[in-house]
């Protein structure tokens, strides 16, 4: 009897298996005949009313059943899931191989561009990079570079002063003392960094900016050497003819010194607010190695001599762009940084 009854549902249940349209169909039919309290739960619960040798060969039978519809069921269920992933893949088609949405890559800053092929420059020239802090002693900003403490040239560079005898460096230059001590002639060596002076700030000022010290101690070093290597710099960078010119300078660390002018890129010549309506901007200032700014260093002026520059790096970096007011250049205004 109740084998009669396990068939009809068996084969009920077989039928609605392969009649189910959809995958919410199957389910239901799975609950109504597989689930806690489907039919054959049902038939189960009864399985206590048989006699004790019938309990075996309908318990082994329903466990059949139960095993052959609970297969049935996967099978289908595997069927209709592969058609949705079928269908869903034919329609949300992704390519993993495009970047990412949304996220936007940042840039290299253009001071940092130009700086890099600086570096890359005169490495290639035999040049050291070295780095120097930007909280210095007065006596690597000033005095070791020929500048005592009642010197007028001190008033020439508005210093950030500090507490016990440091300030914020005014220029590059002190990494030259550094570098005369760490290297020891001859040297060639290379130093960018940022510097500081307590100034107005306008489109061609700013209180914080970059400078790129370069320095090279050597026996016979002269002026054609100085011109050489500043040559090819500003060939490097702006690959094209520039208009410069060389005038008189005075730095208290160099004799002679001179102030290397560039024909402002901005206006062109005629004058604007960058080149202070004067057509030249002071980019490159340079010369020979004071005598005492070596003897300083332990270096004997007899036995050598050196060249110095000091190039300013953020002027260099918006004659090179033609950026029109330096401040652009330290706002972080996403719509200027993303030009580059
Ligand atoms: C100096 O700082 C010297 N240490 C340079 C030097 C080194 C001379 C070695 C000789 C030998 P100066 O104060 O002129 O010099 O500054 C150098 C360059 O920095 C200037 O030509 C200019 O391009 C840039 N500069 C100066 N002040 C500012 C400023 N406030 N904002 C942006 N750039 C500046």
């Amino acid at each position: 009897m109740i084998e009669e009854s396990l068939q009809q549902i068996a084969s009920k249940a077989q039928a609605a298996i392969s009649a189910a349209a959809t995958s919410d169909a199957l389910e239901a039919v799975r609950v109504e005949y597989l689930g806690r309290n489907g039919s054959l739960a049902g038939l189960s619960k009864e399985m206590k009313n048989l006699k004790p040798e019938e309990k075996a060969s309908v318990g082994k039978l329903l466990n059949q059943v139960k095993n052959s519809l609970e297969q049935d069921f996967d099978v289908r269920k595997a069927a209709f899931d592969k058609a949705a992933l079928d269908a869903r893949l034919a329609t949300e088609w992704v390519d993993l191989t495009l970047p990412a949405s949304g996220t936007r890559p940042g840039s290299i800053h253009p001071c940092t561009q130009v700086q890099q092929e600086i570096e890359d420059l005169f490495v290639s020239l035999g040049f050291t990079v070295l780095d120097g802090p930007e909280v210095e002693t007065e006596n690597n900003n000033f005095d070791a570079l020929n500048i005592p403490t009642d010197h007028p040239a001190r008033d020439m560079q508005d210093t950030f002063w500090l507490t016990g005898g440091h300030l914020l460096r005014t220029h590059t230059s002190p990494v030259q003392v550094r570098g005369m001590k760490k290297l020891g002639p001859p040297l060639r060596m290379i130093a960018p960094g940022r510097v500081f002076r307590n100034e107005e700030v306008d489109a061609s000022h700013e209180h914080t900016f970059y400078q790129l010290e370069g320095m090279m101690i050597d026996r016979n070093v002269s002026i054609a050497n100085l011109i050489y290597f500043m040559k090819t710099l500003l060939a490097g960078i702006f690959k094209r003819e520039v208009t410069v010119r060389l005038r008189p300078g005075y730095f208290p660390f160099v004799e002679p010194g001179f102030e290397l002018d560039i024909q402002c890129l901005i206006c062109g010549g005629p004058g604007c607010p960058v080149c202070k309506h004067s057509g030249w901007v002071e980019l490159l200032p340079c010369g020979l190695v004071h005598p005492n700014v070596l003897r300083n260093a332990g270096i004997d002026p007899e036995e050598y001599g050196g060249f110095a520059f000091g190039l300013g790096l953020t002027r260099l970096v918006m004659m090179r762009y033609a950026i029109d007011d330096i401040r652009w250049l330290q706002s972080g205004d996403l719509r200027f940084l993303k030009q580059f």
